[in-house]
């Protein structure tokens, strides 16, 4: 029998401190796309709790009336417990339909996961397209689950996991995600603290994992230490198809590393001869060095679209740069903020603070040297032990973590203390990091008069009681 498959974006907490948005459901769009392209006949159907304004029970409700037999959902780490909800609710409304999850945090924790959650049948552990496709096809024709690659599962109650699969190696094979299964919740994706309100907001993706090695990222372990890109001519295609087709204009690459080296001149090349290139509004992340040391194509980029560009300056000592494995230096993150600012591209820099060393002293140096550098926007966020991390082996192997809540790995909870000072100074530090940046009289009153019509957006959100408020009733 052919399946009914429905892709679940459950009710979830929105990550308050980038204000009011509603984000396509990226991950499940990609995946979608493939298992459509792959598995003719399968009826496929996405639900998004969000946009759909559905709770819980609206969920339940759902999944009754339309009978799925495989329910599907994906989430990273501080989005653990909601998978979780979901695939009970399907065994709620059934315990014929199978559950099956997929993303960084479970790929990294599938005994944990399977064991504390036993309404999950299948983890799709890493990359999800050619294992979903095969493990939908075996369930259909009754094959061999032993067969399937890259998934772990029960089987009388031992946790089975099967060989590892390897990398797509052509990226270009893949379709563009199936933004026409969410046709009817188009015009309600925004990011309005980056875009506006009613600038439609799009995510895709242009390349997978990354080279380097951070020891607080989760990406490049997640990928396998690879950096895979598509095409240049492939990624300005889609953004044209995005923007000419869904009327798109706040694309969102989700590249965990842009790679100027490797494809900022190309890229450049292609959407320089597309028309939508005066109609987008162009986001992705890269590295401070990445943009240092390919200054003359920044302002390219800003030719063909790019508007908003956000780098991990992470700190201002270099011996904690070290100890992050980030292998950039701050003189790098001076250079790079400046030829943003020059280029006219939103600067937007990420820092964090709570590494082991972590004084009030080394806290204050870090929030003078983030107002010196003078980001556009500033996050700074909580070191954070994902699962996956070189830093959460480290921290559970000593003990440092105290908080086991997964929800309240969002980085803007302390998850750990430091050497000096406690958890809750530590979340103290940050949010006394964000009123030095966003709270000063001069810079707020400079913000909210701005003539950039979202710059005054952010600044009013920033500096308004609302972040402020939330993190400070953190401590
Ligand atoms: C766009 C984005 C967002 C968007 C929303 C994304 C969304 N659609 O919900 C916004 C800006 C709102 C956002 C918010 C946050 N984000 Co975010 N985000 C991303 C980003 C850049 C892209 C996501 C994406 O579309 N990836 C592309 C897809 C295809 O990759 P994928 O999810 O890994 O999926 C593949 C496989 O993992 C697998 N798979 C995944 N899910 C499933 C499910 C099934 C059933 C199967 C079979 C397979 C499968 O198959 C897929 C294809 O091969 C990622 C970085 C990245 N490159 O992934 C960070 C990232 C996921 N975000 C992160 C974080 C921490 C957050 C925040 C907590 C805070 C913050 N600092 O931004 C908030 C939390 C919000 C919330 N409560 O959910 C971290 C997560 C770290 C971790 N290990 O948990 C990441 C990895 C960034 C980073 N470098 O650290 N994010
Ligand atoms: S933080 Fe950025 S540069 Fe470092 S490994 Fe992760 S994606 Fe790569």
């Amino acid at each position: 029998m052919k399946s009914s498959i429905l892709f679940v974006e459950p009710p979830r907490n929105f990550w308050f401190v980038m204000g009011e948005y509603l984000p396509p459901p990226s991950s499940l769009l990609i995946l979608a796309a493939y298992v459509e392209q792959e598995c003719p006949g399968v009826d496929i159907d996405i639900v998004d709790c969000q946009a759909d304004q559905l709770d819980w029970q609206g969920l339940q409700k759902y999944i009754e009336s339309t009978h799925p037999s495989i329910v599907l959902t994906s989430g990273f780490t501080t989005n653990t417990y909601t998978c979780a909800r979901t695939c009970e609710i399907a065994k709620t409304v059934s315990e014929d339909i199978v559950t099956i999850v997929g993303g960084i945090h479970f790929s990294f924790t599938p005994d944990e996961s399977l064991q504390s959650f036993p309404e999950i049948d299948y983890i799709v552990r890493g990359e999800g397209e050619l294992t979903v496709v095969d493990l939908i096809k075996t369930l259909e024709n009754k094959g061999k689950i032993t067969a399937v690659q890259g998934i772990s599962y029960r089987k009388n109650d031992k946790i089975i996991h099967n060989p590892a699969r390897p990398l797509i190696e052509n990226l270009d094979t893949l379709p563009y995600p199936a933004y026409h299964l969410v046709e009817e919740n188009l015009k309600r994706y925004h990011f309005t603290m980056m875009a506006g309100r009613n600038t439609r907001y799009m995510i895709l993706e242009g390349a997978r994992g990354c080279e380097h090695q951070c020891s607080f990222c989760t990406q490049w372990n997640h990928w396998g230490s690879r950096w895979r890109t598509k095409s240049a001519k492939r990624i300005a295609d889609e953004i044209e198809f995005l923007n000419e087709t869904y009327g798109g204009v706040f694309l969102w690459l989700a590249d965990d590393h842009m790679k100027l080296s490797a494809r900022g001149k190309q890229l450049y090349e292609e959407l320089k001869q597309k028309r939508c290139k005066d109609d987008i509004m162009l986001f992705f992340q890269t590295r401070t060095d990445d943009i240092a040391h390919h200054q003359d194509l920044i302002g390219k980029l800003r030719e063909v679209g790019t508007y908003w560009i956000m780098c991990g300056v992470e700190n201002d000592s270099e011996e904690t740069l070290k100890e992050y494995k980030k292998g950039t230096k701050t003189s790098d993150a001076y250079t790079a903020m400046n030829t943003l600012r020059q280029n006219d591209i939103f600067a937007h820099a990420m820092f964090v603070i709570g590494a082991r060393r972590d004084t009030h002293e080394s806290i204050e140096r870090l929030r003078q040297f983030s107002v010196d550098l003078a980001p556009d926007v500033a996050i700074y966020t909580t070191l954070t032990p994902f699962p996956g991390t070189v830093y959460y082996e480290n921290a559970k192997k000593n003990g440092w973590i105290e908080d086991t809540n997964y929800a309240n790995y969002d980085m803007a909870h302390a998850i750990m203390s430091t050497e000096s000072l406690t958890r809750s100074e530590v979340q103290e530090e940050l949010w006394r990091c964000y009123r030095a940046f966003y709270g000063s009289v001069t810079k707020g009153i400079a913000g909210v008069l701005s003539k950039n019509i979202l710059k005054r957006t952010m600044y009013r959100h920033m500096a308004g009681q609302f972040v402020l408020e939330k993190l400070r009733r953190l401590i």
